[in-house]
């Protein structure tokens, strides 16, 4: 209920102006410390043109990836994405078991509750910012709710 309403406050409110994709329901897995890499995920809903991710970055790693997963001789194997499209429109989500962020190299330790902004490079237009929250598990739906910056 609550999510509807804030469906038809973000559909009143954008009538008049183009949409930008919202990114939400974005977080960060708790590694063990000292762990090489962290996995994060998102869902992102397509705004009302499409967008390529073609970069991230964050000052809390040294560096971000977007990875795929694909099965090679009955072999789940991820493999980094050069670039991630969202059609106007389609919702994309980032989860565990699917397409994800790896995240290298911490510059801090996280842990559950932390909070990590990351950066997303588009093939056009401004860079986008989303906060991403450290959590042991994916966030109920309509609980995390990151907002991205133009
Ligand atoms: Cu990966």
């Amino acid at each position: 209920m609550r999510a509807l309403f804030a469906a038809i406050l973000l559909a009143a409110s954008t009538l008049a102006v183009a949409k930008d994709p919202v990114i939400d329901r974005a977080w960060i897995r708790e590694a063990p410390p000292g762990a090489p890499a962290h996995a994060g995920f998102m869902s992102i809903e397509g705004g009302s043109r499409d967008i390529e991710i073609v970069g991230a970055r964050s000052d809390d790693f040294g560096r971000v990836e977007i990875h795929e997963m694909l099965e090679e001789n009955g072999m789940m194997k991820m493999r980094p994405l050069e670039r991630l499209e969202v059609a106007a429109g389609a919702r994309v989500t980032l989860a565990p078991g699917a397409e994800h962020l790896m995240l290298f190299d911490a510059k801090r330790p996280l842990a559950a509750g932390d909070k990590v902004t990351i950066t997303f490079e588009l093939a056009k237009g401004d860079p986008v910012a989303v906060e991403f929250a450290v959590a042991k598990a994916a966030p109920a739906k309509g609980d995390e709710h990151a907002h991205h910056g133009h």
